[in-house]
C-alpha cells in the first residue's frame, strides 16, 4: 500500500509541476500578445490623431488642443492623452493625466530628442500603463509630442486569470489521473497479487493446485505467470515424488518413480555421457496461425528417456519434422528442452523431401513395418528406398559421431526400426561407445525376415550394438534365429548373445510400459466413470448404458476393421444390447501419404458407418468414431468411462493402450479384450485373451466383459494394475541402462 501511495504522489507531482510549467509559458505568451495588441492599437490610434495634434500646434491653439485631449477621457482601457511642445513642456493633457504625464518620464524625452516614436510600460502610482509618444511635425517640421497613455491593468488580471484557470484544471486532471492510476493498480495489479500471494501460501501448505495463480496470462504479468506455473509445477511434482518415495520406503515397495530412475541412472552412468537417437523427436514446434506451438508428441518414449537426459545433461537426436522446428534451433541446429525447464539438449536433423520419402514412408513403413509384422500386408523393397535408407543412417550417424568427438565412452540408445544400420556405422568409428538399440515391432520368424532383399545387411548393421532389446522373449529368439540362419557368426543360446567378428552383442526382452501413476496425474480422480460417461456420450449425441474404447492409430496392423466385424457379430448375437452398448473408436490417422494407409482409413470410415446404419436409433447408434488426435487427458477421460477396451492387434510389439486402460482403471472395473498377438497379452494374463480373426470369439468376450460379475472384473483388474504398476516405463529404462552399463566392452570373445 505504501508503494501504491508513492506512487500517487509521484505521479501528482511530476503532473502538477509539468502542467504549471506549460502555464508558465502560456501566461507569458497570452501576456506577449495582449501587450502587442494594445502596442498596436495605440500606435493606430497615434497615427489617427498627429495630424490633427499638429494643426492646432502650428496654430498655437492651446484651448483646442486642451478641449481635444478632454474628449479622450474615461474610454477605458484608453485614460487619455497630453502633447508636448518641442521643448518639453506639457501644452494639454486629459483632465486627471496630469499625475503621470510629465517630462520627468524618461519616454517622452527621448522621443522628442529622437524624433521616433517610443512606447513603454510602467507602474506608476500603483497603476500599471501603457505610454506611446510619437512625435508631431508641423511645416518647419518640429512642433512637438502626442502622449497617448493606455490603463494596462486588465492584462495582468487577465494573466493572473488565465495563470488560476490552468491551476485548477492541472489540480483536477492529477486528482484525476491519481484516481484512475489507483483504480487500476488495484484492478490489475495489487488484486492479482493479492490472489497470486494467497494462492502461494496455499500451495505452500500443500492445498493449491499448479495452474490457478490468478495472474492473468494474456496481460502484463504473462512471462510471471509462465514462471510461476513451472514453479508450481515442479514444487507440486517434487512434493509428490517426494511423499510417493517415502511411501514407498514406508510399504517397502520398490516400484519405480522417475526420481529413483534418476538416482539410479546417476549411479550407472557416473560422467559418462549419455545420446539418444530416434526418428521422431520429443518436441515439435509447429504453426497454429502465426504463433508457433510446442507438443510433445503421444508415445511414451518421452516420459521414459527424459529422466535418463536430464540426469546427464544428454543429447538427443532426431529429425527435425515440425514446421516451425527450425525457427527454435540455434547454429548448431540444437535447442535446450524441455521448453520450460530447460535440461538436457535436443539435435535436429533435417531430411529433403526425397529422403524422408525413400528412408522414413519407404523402406522403414512400406518395408521393415510389414515385414515384422505378421499381418498380411505385403512389403515394398525398393533399392531406390534402400539407398535413402542407407544414407541416412549415415547422415545420423555422422551427427552422432561429431558430437561425441573426444569422448571416451559414451552412452547411445537407439531407438527402433528406422536405424537399424546406426549401431554398426558407431561402432566401427568409436569402438569405446556402448550402443544400445530398442527394436519397438515385433521380429518375425527367419522364413519370414528371408524375404528382405538386405536382411543380411540389416543384421550386421544390428549386431553393430552392444545390446539389442525387444519387447518379449519370442521376439528375441527369432532374432537370434534369423542371425544364425544369414550370417556367419556364433549365437550363444544360454547367455542369449551374438559373437561376429569378436564383438558380442547381448539379445535381451525388455518389456515396455507406460508411467504408473501417470505423470503429473493424482493417482486417484475420485470421480465417478458412470457420471462421466453420460456427459462423454452426450457429447456425441448417444444415450447408452455400457461403453467401450479402441484407441489406436489408424495401422493395419491393429486390427481396427476385424474389430468391427466382432462388435457387428455381438448385435447380432445378443440384440439385447442393441441400444444398451456403444463402442468408441478413436482412431489417428497415421502414415497417410503411404496408399494403403489412406485406403484403410476410408475403409474403417465406411465400415463404421454401415454398422451404424443397420443399428442405430434416432438417440443410439453402435460405434462413435473419432479419427484425430487427442491428448492423453482426452485419451484417459474415455479409458475411465469405458466398461471395456477393445485391443485387437493382428501383430504388434507390446501396444501401450493395454497398459494405460489399465493404469487409469483406478476403481479396478473396467474389462481389457486383448489380442493373443500383442506383446502385452504375455503380462497382462488377466485380459480376455482373444484371436482377433475370430469373429465369434471376438463377439463372446465383448459379451462375457460385459456381464461379468464385479468381483471378478475386480480381481482380474487389480491384478493386471500390479503388473503395470510393477513394471512400469521407469523400470524399463532402467533395466536398458543397466544392461548396457554393465557390459564388459573389452571382453571380445565369450568364455562358455
Ligand atoms: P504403436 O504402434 O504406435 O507403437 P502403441 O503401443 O499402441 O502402438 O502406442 C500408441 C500410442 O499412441 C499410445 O500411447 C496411445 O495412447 C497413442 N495413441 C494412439 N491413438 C491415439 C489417438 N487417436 N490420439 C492420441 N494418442 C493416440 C510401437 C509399437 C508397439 C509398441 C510401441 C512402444 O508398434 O507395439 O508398444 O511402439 O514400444
Amino acid at each position: 500500500m505504501r508503494m501504491s501511495f508513492r506512487l500517487i504522489f509521484s505521479l501528482i507531482l511530476g503532473v502538477t509541476l509539468l502542467s504549471l510549467l506549460f502555464a508558465v509559458f502560456q501566461g507569458r505568451a497570452e501576456k506577449r500578445s495582449l501587450q502587442k495588441e494594445l502596442e498596436s492599437r495605440a500606435a493606430i490610434f497615434g497615427d489617427s490623431l498627429e495630424s490633427k495634434v499638429a494643426n492646432l500646434l502650428e496654430y498655437r491653439s492651446h484651448r483646442r488642443l486642451q478641449e481635444l485631449a478632454g474628449e479622450f477621457g474615461k474610454r477605458e482601457p484608453l485614460m487619455g492623452i497630453a502633447v508636448f511642445d518641442k521643448g518639453g513642456e506639457r501644452l494639454a493633457a486629459t483632465p486627471g493625466l496630469e499625475d503621470y504625464v510629465s517630462t520627468e518620464l524618461p519616454v517622452i524625452l527621448q522621443s522628442i530628442s529622437s524624433d521616433s516614436r517610443k512606447a513603454e510600460f510602467k507602474t506608476l502610482n500603483e497603476k500599471f500603463l501603457h505610454f506611446y509618444v510619437t512625435p508631431v511635425h508641423d511645416e518647419a517640421q518640429e512642433a512637438g509630442a502626442l502622449v497617448i497613455i493606455h490603463d494596462a491593468s486588465y492584462i495582468k488580471a487577465q494573466t493572473l486569470q488565465l495563470w488560476w484557470r490552468t491551476f485548477l484544471s492541472t489540480l483536477a486532471q492529477a486528482v484525476f489521473i491519481a484516481l484512475v492510476t489507483l483504480l487500476i493498480i488495484q484492478l490489475s495489479i495489487l488484486g492479482p497479487i493479492a490472489r497470486t500471494t494467497k494462492w502461494m501460501k496455499e500451495l505452500r501448505a500443500g492445498r493449491g493446485a499448479a495452474g490457478r495463480h490468478g495472474l492473468d496470462e494474456k496481460d502484463l504479468f504473462q512471462p510471471l505467470a509462465q514462471e510461476v506455473t513451472h514453479l508450481a509445477r515442479s514444487l507440486t511434482y517434487a512434493r509428490a515424488a517426494a511423499q510417493e518415495e517415502a511411501r514407498l520406503r514406508e510399504t517397502a515397495e520398490a516400484r519405480w518413480t522417475p526420481e529413483r530412475l534418476r538416482v539410479h541412472v546417476r549411479s550407472k552412468l557416473g560422467d559418462r555421457p549419455f545420446f539418444v537417437v530416434s526418428n521422431r523427436e520429443p518436441y515439435i514446434h509447429s504453426f497454429k496461425g502465426k504463433n508457433v506451438e510446442v507438443t510433445v508428441p503421444a508415445s511414451g518414449l518421452v516420459t521414459a528417456v527424459e529422466p535418463i537426459l536430464r540426469t546427464c545433461q544428454g543429447i538427443w537426436l532426431a529429425h527435425g519434422s515440425g514446421d516451425a522446428d527450425r525457427l527454435a534451433v540455434d547454429e548448431n541446429d540444437c535447442l535446450q528442452v524441455p521448453p520450460d525447464d530447460p535440461q538436457y539438449t535436443l539435435k535436429r536433423l533435417w531430411l529433403t523431401k526425397e529422403e524422408e520419402e525413400g528412408y522414413y514412408f519407404g523402406f522403414a513403413n512400406e518395408g521393415l513395418w510389414p515385414l515384422c509384422h505378421i499381418a498380411h500386408t505385403r512389403p515394398i523393397f525398393r533399392s531406390k528406398d534402400w539407398e535413402c535408407y542407407q544414407s541416412v543412417n549415415q547422415k545420423f550417424a555422422d551427427a552422432l559421431l561429431k558430437e561425441m568427438q573426444g569422448m571416451e565412452e559414451p552412452g547411445v540408445l537407439v531407438q527402433d526400426y528406422h536405424f537399424a544400420l546406426l549401431p554398426q556405422l558407431v561402432k566401427e568409428r568409436l569402438p569405446g561407445a556402448r550402443v544400445a538399440i530398442f527394436w519397438h515391432i515385433p521380429w518375425p520368424n527367419p522364413e519370414a525376415f528371408a524375404i528382405c532383399p538386405w536382411q543380411a545387411e540389416i543384421l550386421k548393421g544390428l549386431l553393430g550394438a552392444d545390446l539389442v532389446g525387444f519387447h518379449v522373449q519370442s521376439h528375441c529368439n527369432n532374432f537370434l534365429e534369423t542371425v544364425d540362419r544369414v550370417i556367419e557368426s556364433r549365437v550363444n543360446w544360454e547367455r542369449f548373445s551374438v559373437e561376429r567378428s569378436g564383438h558380442i552383442t547381448q539379445v535381451r526382452p525388455f518389456p515396455i510400459s507406460v508411467a504408473y501413476p501417470e505423470a503429473g496425474t493424482p493417482e486417484r480422480s475420485g470421480a465417478s466413470p458412470y457420471l462421466d460417461r453420460a456427459t462423454l456420450m452426450k457429447e456425441h449425441g448417444v444415450e447408452t448404458t455400457f461403453m467401450g474404447v479402441g484407441v489406436d492409430r489408424v495401422d493395419y496392423t491393429k486390427g481396427i476393421l476385424e474389430r468391427f466385424q466382432g462388435l457387428e457379430r455381438f448385435f447380432e448375437k445378443y440384440p439385447v444390447f442393441l441400444g444398451q452398448f456403444t463402442f468408441v473408436q478413436i482412431g489417428e490417422p497415421s502414415r497417410t501419404h503411404i496408399k494403403r494407409y489412406h485406403d484403410l482409413l476410408g475403409e474403417v470410415e465406411s465400415e463404421a458407418e454401415r454398422i451404424n446404419w443397420r443399428f442405430q436409433t434416432s438417440k443410439w447408434k453402435p460405434i462413435v468414431y473419432l479419427n484425430r488426435h487427442h491428448s492423453h487427458q482426452e485419451l484417459r477421460r474415455y479409458y475411465q468411462a469405458a466398461d471395456l477396451c477393445l485391443v485387437t492387434s493382428l501383430h504388434d510389439g507390446m501396444n501401450l493402450v493395454a497398459k494405460e486402460y489399465v493404469a487409469a482403471h483406478e476403481d479396478n472395473q473396467g474389462v481389457l479384450i486383448l489380442s493373443r498377438f500383442t506383446g502385452a497379452c504375455r503380462e497382462l494374463r488377466d485380459a480376455l485373451i482373444v484371436n482377433p480373426y475370430d469373429v465369434e470369439q471376438l463377439a463372446d468376450a465383448i459379451h462375457t466383459a460385459l456381464v461379468m460379475d464385479h468381483a471378478e472384473r475386480d480381481d482380474r483388474m487389480r491384478r493386471m494394475r500390479q503388473v503395470v504398476k510393477d513394471f512400469n516405463i521407469y523400470r524399463w529404462a532402467a533395466e536398458l541402462v543397466t544392461q548396457l552399463c554393465e557390459i564388459r566392452l573389452d571382453t571380445h570373445v565369450e568364455v562358455s
